[in-house]
């Protein structure tokens, strides 16, 4: 079999030769890096990259790679330097602080903001920190990704809340768990937005719910931060959001960083992850730990990241989130007409009441050709971006799709001997601030060719990761971007 990484060399190759044509006049556009790069396709022709997975990661915005490269010049130490430039970088890494809480609505006098690495060490963080005094119980949805999941089955006790075959949160089952375990739960782990069908759960109405059985609620807003605006509320309000997760690359940041936002009561115990930075004194056989939220960023802080996650906050906040939303909105339910007009198209997660809402994320199956060959001829043949398979989310994947209990033990097998030919799954396409109706078009018109005609190269599958490699593309690897 080939070596994976030589399935890209006909693409590196040319892309390397292929040059930047700026072609789109949309200013909005022209805010992003790298959104008119032309790709190569099968067969020898180019033509401008189509990136719709931006559920997955978004590009840079300018604007954040101006201010993280103005910054570099005063790059040094955080909290540790006496210079000049250790001073203004701790002073600018604090002030960033204070953009990402004033972001998401959280208030100085009651909330942490702890920088981290994105939304999976957020969440592995928090589990640790509420777990760290036994295993609370948590009631975690049955829409989330696996970051909202594997940190609390290793820190607490999990509860699932069901989801119906539409793809729902079920809050009636909600509800009845919350009956069940009244009082006991610490905590419901909600998503935002889901990463699979764009839904947007009403969080402050599942907040006044979880509120009034004592449980906190935490939304991963790892999928809504770059769509809709995120208001935690009054550390008071009956629908208050507790805590807040978020991942700078889905926000057009891509350098490393994120943020776990919380009452800051809930970060004063012994530090789940103790190192250099979260203590006052240390001595052979004591410990002072620091304040919160230094007691909670062990190692040296990621500066570069919180300069541009806070450039990335301010950017959104100057275009206006409504604007956001309503621009991820209208170009999603365009994105949705667009495919429910090809024959055999079939989308989960598409219809929701009127309190739920969704952003730019649509995935969708058909019978005529295997996800993960989908996604492989758009990339190849079309040049378009999607991502395939089950998202890093099994459980709500494998229910929607209705994987029973002997289907799901036979791919729990197959996992287990590293092969992952013919797993379930969808393709996915994922809109960011940038897309245009032009790039749908390209998109649905590419899907229904695909469909008709079937692919142009042939592939196989690769079993160890349910890829589709073109056979015929394969070719050196000396012309690589790596530095
Ligand atoms: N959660 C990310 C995605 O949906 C990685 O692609």
């Amino acid at each position: 079999m080939q070596s994976p990484d030589i399935r890209y060399s006909h693409l590196i190759g040319a892309a390397r030769r292929a040059h930047l044509q700026p072609r789109d006049p949309d200013p909005m556009r022209r805010r992003f890096i790298g959104v008119d790069k032309e790709v190569p396709l099968f067969g020898g022709d180019a033509r401008t990259y189509v990136n719709l997975d931006n559920a997955a990661t978004t590009p840079a915005f300018l604007e954040v790679v101006e201010s993280v490269n103005k910054f570099l010049e005063w790059y040094a130490s955080v909290h540790r330097g006496t210079g000049a430039k250790a001073y203004v970088s701790t002073h600018c890494y604090e002030a960033c602080r204070g953009v990402v809480r004033d972001f998401v609505g959280a208030n100085a006098d009651h909330h942490e903001t702890i920088f981290t690495a994105g939304v999976t060490d957020s969440i592995n963080r928090l589990a640790a920190t509420l777990g760290r005094d036994g295993r609370p119980l948590v009631l975690v949805s049955g829409m989330e990704h696996h970051s909202n999941i594997l940190p609390w089955r290793r820190h607490a006790r999990v509860e699932w809340i069901n989801v119906g075959d539409d793809g729902l949160l079920d809050l009636n089952h909600m509800e009845e768990q919350l009956r069940r375990y009244s009082g006991q739960v610490r905590l419901v782990a909600v998503t935002g937005a889901s990463n699979v069908t764009g839904l947007v759960p009403p969080v402050h109405r599942i907040a006044r719910m979880a509120h009034e059985h004592g449980a906190d609620v935490l939304m991963d807003a790892a999928q809504l931060a770059g769509h809709r605006p995120i208001n935690m509320r009054a550390p008071d309000d009956p629908e208050r959001i507790d805590f807040i997760v978020m991942s700078a690359h889905k926000m057009y940041a891509p350098f490393g960083g994120g943020a776990l936002i919380g009452p800051r009561a809930a970060f004063e115990g012994e530090p789940a992850f103790p190192g250099g930075g979260t203590v006052e004194l240390v001595t052979p056989d004591r410990v002072v730990w620091a304040e919160p939220p230094g007691r909670d960023e062990p190692g040296t802080p990621n500066a570069i990241g919180a300069v541009a996650l806070a450039r990335a906050c301010r950017l959104l906040n100057e275009i206006g989130m409504p604007h956001v939303a309503e621009k991820s909105e209208e170009l999603r339910a365009y994105a949705v007409a667009a495919l429910a007009d090809i024959p055999g198209i079939r989308m989960y997660g598409t219809a929701a009441p009127d309190d739920w809402k969704h952003v730019g994320v649509i995935s969708f199956e058909s019978d005529r050709m295997p996800h993960g060959l989908m996604a492989a001829v758009l990339g190849h043949e079309w040049g378009i971006g999607v991502r395939h398979g089950c998202f890093c989310a099994h459980p709500y994947l494998m229910g929607l799709l209705k994987v029973d209990a002997s289907q799901a033990q036979r791919y729990v097998a197959q996992a287990e001997a590293h092969d992952h030919s013919s797993f379930p799954g969808l393709v996915r396409i994922s809109l960011g601030l940038y897309n245009t109706h032009e790039e749908v078009d390209y998109a649905a018109k590419a899907v229904r060719r695909v469909l008709d005609e079937g692919p142009r190269a042939r592939y196989f599958e690769d079993r160890k990761t349910g890829d589709y490699i073109p056979l015929d593309g394969a070719g050196q690897l000396d012309d690589c971007f790596c530095p």
